[in-house]
């Protein structure tokens, strides 16, 4: 219970920051989406990873006051890089608890109407795990927004048990593939005919892949000849702060 009245006290003093990491295509070297990613700023520790308060967050239900803070911060960054001319999109995750919620759809739609954001800034990560779980009432509204432009990718990708034939009935475009099916592929040939497989299984779904967790140059040769084109991961580039980011990613603006 501290933890829970520390987070909304960090949420009421504004301690919470978003750091954002690039999705690179490798062939261009443009990035193509920046992947928001919220941190605890605290005042006496270093600076808090999600993982140690994310899951917290949704077992106390805070994640909801959360993740609409998070949205509003996206929708209003996404909304002036796109008034400076970028083409990237900003990419949000979405926690279970957060989409369990009956208005969370119309509370998005808000947020987007209060900053004049256009649905083809934005995207939707959700997990493979709730992506198999989601009824039809919620499918109905992710189709709804799919339509008007808000791309949705599939996160953590080979974590869950997914059922295949669903996949090719979600309203996706994109399809994050975990880190942990790739970190073993230098090392391990059962590592590299997993990984290609499922590779092979989300283009010929014609969905686009992402790969996730890239750690080295030879992770990414080796993706390559498998046909993965865009790169997240520390060895493009760990998160950024917005400034760092845009200096980096977005210099030309
Ligand atoms: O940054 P880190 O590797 O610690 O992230 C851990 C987890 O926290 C990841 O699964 C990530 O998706 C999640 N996460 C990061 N930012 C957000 C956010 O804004 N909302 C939600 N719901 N989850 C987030
Ligand atoms: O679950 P999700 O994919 O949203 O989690 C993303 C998290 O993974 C980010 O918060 C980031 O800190 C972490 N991450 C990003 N790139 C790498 C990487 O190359 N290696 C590792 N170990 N973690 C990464
Ligand atoms: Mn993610
Ligand atoms: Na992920």
């Amino acid at each position: 219970a501290e933890l829970e009245r520390d987070l909304r006290i960090a949420l009421e003093r504004g301690e919470f920051v978003l750091q954002f990491q690039p999705q690179i295509d490798i062939g261009s070297g443009a990035a193509v989406v920046a992947e928001a990613l919220v941190r605890w700023a605290h005042p006496d520790r270093d600076m808090v990873l999600p993982g140690t308060f994310v899951p917290f967050a949704e077992e106390t239900g805070v994640i909801v006051e959360l993740g609409d803070w998070v949205m509003d911060r996206v929708c209003q960054t996404a909304a002036e890089w796109a008034q400076a001319g970028l083409t990237q999109r900003i990419a949000i995750n979405i926690s279970t608890r957060e989409l369990a919620q009956v208005d969370f759809f119309m509370r998005l739609r808000h947020a987007m109407a209060r900053h004049g954001t256009p649905a083809e800034a934005l995207e939707l990560e959700i997990t493979e795990t709730l992506a198999m779980e989601m009824e039809a009432r919620l499918l109905d509204q992710l189709h709804a927004l799919r339509k008007d432009g808000v791309r949705i990718a599939i996160d953590d990708f080979g974590t869950g048990y997914s059922n295949l034939s669903r996949l090719k009935d979600l309203p996706v475009d994109r399809v994050k593939i975990d880190r942990s099916l790739v970190e073993d592929i230098t090392l391990s040939a059962e590592a590299r005919t997993i990984c290609s497989a499922v590779i092979g299984l989300i283009q010929g779904l014609g969905l686009e892949t992402v790969v996730e967790g890239v750690e080295s140059q030879d992770q990414v040769d080796m993706l390559r000849i498998m046909g993965c084109a865009v790169f997240q991961g520390y060895h493009l580039s760990t998160p950024l702060n917005e400034e760092d980011y845009l200096a980096r990613f977005a210099p030309s603006r």
